[in-house]
């Protein structure tokens, strides 16, 4: 019996999930089956459209009548809109993936982990980057104490989409619709990778910044403010004593998608950047410099299931692999990360990253 996927969101994100549900039966042939079964939306002509292109079989305006006759929901609509659909799919004992961030806000993301906890079913937040093959293997090396005692962990997500002032406003320059901005956007990856990679922020330092304070509305003779930050950076402490330095900006001239890692241990450093998603650069203690290890052999991560050595993969890949993960995990019950919770925790540093902006002090995240 083949598990029927409902999906609310048709846009980028729709996109990138209905390839990889796309791609599950070619080259995971032992994912569950899935259906893509009915796709959620409000402009029926828009969602009519999406559903033939992406390959669903129904269409749906209204998210309600579509929570417990599907087998797994994926919300995949704006920040705000993921609370209410998340925790009534749950309440119905339906396993739901969420975007990224959790939610608008850390109440609601509160509401959506204990909705999980109690439904007892498997939940995803959508951090994708978890599952790049070289993140995985970066994450064994540490693991394996490659790089010894861990002393620093930096991580910056840059994209440059805002920097023309008459960009128009969307629901992302909202604080009430989005929560943050590019903290929320780009931050809470980075803030999730250091904490999948190395360990839970304990304190943070934040600093949040607004180049343009208001945006034209698209196709009307007026303008709204801007309410979230352009940019933001913080110092923080992981557990243990690592030092945290996170950074993004969707005002950084020129850089389009350029998601940064590097950590440093006792024995040696790694590099990773997502715009060369396929390699990892490390650093032993040995006074050579970095060595490029390219991560497309058969025993790397996920490799297997694609190309020869060598036959790069791309962007997409990481939601394959995401969905994969997930969807046999609904089908076998068994625990899923990135969950709710996880997702909480990165809602939480989020959130201490603003407070200690507004005060202009060391938070500690609860
Ligand atoms: O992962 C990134 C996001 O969090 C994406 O590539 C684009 O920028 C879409 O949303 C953010």
């Amino acid at each position: 019996m083949s598990l029927k996927v409902g999906v609310l969101g048709y846009r980028f994100m729709g996109k990138a999930h209905a390839n990889a549900l796309a791609r599950l039966p070619m080259f995971f042939p032992d994912a569950p089956d899935v259906e893509r079964h009915v796709l959620v939306g409000r402009d029926e002509e828009a969602l009519t459209e999406a559903a033939d292109r992406l390959g669903f079989e129904n269409t749906s305006t209204n998210w309600k009548e579509v929570i417990d006759e599907v087998d797994v929901f994926y919300n995949l609509g704006p920040n705000f809109v993921h609370a209410e659909p998340s925790i009534a799919a749950l309440e119905a004992g339906t396993p739901v993936l969420s975007e990224k961030p959790l939610a608008a806000s850390l109440s609601d993301a509160e509401r959506m982990a204990d909705a999980a906890e109690s439904a007892g079913v498997p939940t995803a937040t959508a951090f994708n980057y978890r599952f790049v093959p070289a993140i995985r293997y970066a994450k064994r090396l540490i693991e394996d104490g490659e790089l010894g005692e861990i002393h620093q962990f930096r991580g910056k997500y840059l994209q440059d989409w805002l920097v023309d002032p008459e960009a128009p406003w969307s629901w992302r320059n909202d604080a009430e619709l989005a929560g943050s901005g590019a903290l929320g956007d780009l931050g809470a990856h980075t803030i999730d990778l250091a904490q999948f990679l190395v360990g839970d922020v304990e304190r943070v330092s934040g600093h949040l910044q607004t180049f343009v304070d208001e945006r034209p509305v698209e196709g009307e003779d007026e303008t709204k403010p801007v309410t979230v930050d352009d940019a933001y950076s913080a110092q923080a402490e992981l557990a243990g004593g690592v030092m945290g330095t996170f950074e993004a900006s969707r005002f950084a001239t020129g850089h389009k998608n350029d998601h940064t890692i590097e950590v440093h241990g006792s024995e040696g450093s790694l590099k990773f950047s997502l715009e060369r998603l396929n390699e990892l650069e490390l650093l032993r203690d040995d006074n050579r410099g970095y060595e490029t290890i390219l991560v497309t052999d058969e025993s790397d991560p996920y490799i297997d299931h694609w190309w020869p050595p060598g036959h790069v993969i791309g962007w997409e890949h990481t939601f394959v692999h995401e969905n994969y993960e997930f969807l046999s995990a609904v089908d076998s019950g068994e625990e899923y990360h990135p969950n709710f919770a996880d997702g909480l925790k990165v809602q939480t540093v989020l959130n201490a990253i603003e407070e200690s902006d507004e005060n202009g002090e060391w938070v500690s995240v609860e």
